[in-house]
């Protein structure tokens, strides 16, 4: 069970709420002991503190370089309450339990950004708070860790509820943030150090990953980049395997990821299904009854742009699709896996790039998607919703058809992975016009009607594709226009969120054009 915190180390540089939390702690009855200027400050306020060296048996030395940097500290925290073994070795070696440890770390990031001097950075690197943190977090079964002073309250709090002892939930709280602490504290030195050094490599690892490849440039030919993994990747890009072809780039890995996270929302199951991407956005996605069927499909909806495409299949490549995959000229070709014959087919194209990534990405995982802004960066949980799971609400006078309500579904998986503003016109199971990236959505509507005016002029075809065809939006009509060019395009029925506050407009428009409409509930921008 949980036991009473009976002894804390403070060692903090952020002195804010330390005496009234020193105080609140020795009201409570948990001895005191810290680190020179935080003793001082404990002291001064009238409280009874022990000195840490007076627990070392050794001076703070080397300009406080060494402190704490001791088996009586470190022991104190590290030891299994209740382990013969441990108990034994603290009882050898005079250690005593601590049960608390509040520690903010020397203040790195503040240096940074008052542009302190070289040497002044590097005195600035904490050693013995980020080594105590550590070893408090590890042993979060027995030891409460705070790193900031805006926790203090929470474990007073469960101390006062718990009879002294802070609950297991909170101590594994308050571990994994310190670990966060620490993390973010050595980014920040190795990505100072890396700018001084002269190469961003370590800092871009700073971020949390392994590298994975290095790269030639990145978007650009005079941009630095390199591609890294990070632990426990799901099924993707990164845990593909190149089987041959040129080293691929930035874009390529870009474009590569795009196009088999799409390919991951079509059930392998059910249909063999391809996407094929160019700048990050998909120019045909189709599924068959086969993987060249599908490839042949997807490849009708945009065959100008599928030129230098990437290629992702939701089934093992066969020798059937490589045949026919290779006819026009691709950059890359993703699937789970690839028969030999597939491989031998590919082969014959030296600078195709073919990867197996050994499974598809499941579109429902959890995961965190992160981009930067000047100064920082945005984190979000990824887009982990899928239309299969949504109950779609029919908002029309007509109810949408079996085929209809098929392809809707299989048009909104699209505009999800297509850039805001999204218009994806899909008809049997494929895309017929893809409008992506628009900063009106009426414009995106209008420039997929007319991408398939163009496949139909190419397939000498007299009707555009999107006739009889159904319509996805990433996001609400604001107004009813951009129903209008679905219509003028042959639409028959219309996906999206809803949540305009002019829906009962566009709702109107729908009916009176005689077309089905559902929402969804559930947007899918897409930046
Ligand atoms: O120089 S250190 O890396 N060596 C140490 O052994 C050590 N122990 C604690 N810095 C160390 N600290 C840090 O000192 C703490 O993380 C805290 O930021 C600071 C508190 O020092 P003082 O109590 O003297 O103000």
């Amino acid at each position: 069970s949980d036991r009473p915190i009976a002894r804390a180390l403070l060692s903090v540089s952020d002195k804010t709420g330390l005496i009234d939390f020193a105080r609140a702690l020795s009201e409570r009855g948990v001895a005191l002991v810290s680190t020179g200027g935080t003793a001082k400050a404990i002291a001064e306020a009238g409280l009874k503190v022990d000195d840490v060296s007076a627990l070392t048996g050794f001076p703070e030395m080397m300009d406080g370089r060494v402190k704490t940097l001791h088996p009586k500290v470190h022991g104190g925290l590290l030891a299994i309450r209740g382990d013969a073994g441990h108990e034994g070795s603290m009882a050898e070696h005079a250690i005593v339990p601590i049960d608390l440890l509040v520690v903010n770390l020397y203040p790195f990031e503040a240096a940074l950004a008052r542009k302190a001097d070289y040497d002044d950075m590097v005195e600035n690197i904490d050693v013995g708070g980020p080594a105590m943190i550590r070893g408090a977090s590890k042993n979060h079964a027995f030891v409460t860790v705070v790193v900031e002073p805006a926790d203090y309250d929470a474990v007073l709090a469960e101390m006062d509820a718990n009879g002294g002892a802070t609950t297991f939930a909170l101590r594994k709280r308050l571990a994994a943030k310190a670990f966060s602490r620490t993390a973010a504290y050595d980014a920040a030195i190795g990505t100072w150090l890396s700018g001084e050094a002269g190469d961003e490599t370590p800092a871009f690892a700073a971020l949390g990953g392994t590298l994975a490849q290095g790269l030639r440039y990145g978007e650009n030919p005079h941009q630095r980049a390199a591609f890294y993994r990070t632990a426990g990747s799901r099924f993707g890009v990164a845990t593909a395997k190149q089987l041959q072809g040129k080293e691929l780039s930035y874009n390529n890995i870009n474009d590569t990821d795009a196009a088999y996270e799409l390919a991951g929302e079509f059930d392998p199951a059910k249909a063999a299904a391809c996407v094929i991407v160019k700048h990050a956005n998909p120019c045909g996605v189709a599924e068959g009854s086969s993987l060249v069927e599908a490839y042949e499909r997807a490849l009708a909806c945009d065959p100008v742009s599928a030129f230098g495409g990437i290629v992702a299949l939701n089934r093992p490549l066969d020798a059937e699709a490589a045949r026919k995959i290779v006819e026009i000229f691709t950059e890359v070709i993703i699937a789970p896996e690839a028969d030999e014959e597939a491989r031998a087919i590919v082969a014959a194209k030296k600078n195709l790039r073919l990867l197996v990534a050994g499974g598809l990405p499941d579109p429902r995982a959890k995961g965190l998607a992160v981009r930067t802004v000047a100064g920082g960066f945005l984190v979000q949980s990824r887009d982990d919703a899928t239309v299969d799971d949504l109950e779609l609400k029919v908002v029309t006078k007509r109810t949408p058809s079996e085929r209809e309500l098929a392809d809707m579904r299989f048009a909104f998986k699209v505009a999800k992975h297509v850039k805001s503003n999204a218009i994806v016109y899909a008809k049997d199971g494929a895309t017929v016009g893809v409008g992506a990236g628009q900063m009106s959505r009426v414009d995106s509507a209008r420039i997929a009607a007319r991408k398939a005016l163009d496949a139909a002029a190419a397939a000498g075809l007299s009707e555009p594709l999107t006739r009889g065809s159904v319509v996805a939006s990433d996001a609400f009509f604001p107004f009813a226009d951009g129903l209008d060019a679905a219509i003028e395009a042959g639409a028959t029925a219309v996906i999206q969120p809803g949540g305009s506050v002019r829906d009962d407009e566009v709702i109107a428009r729908a009916d009176e054009a005689g077309l089905a409409m559902v929402f969804t509930g559930v947007r899918h921008f897409r930046h």
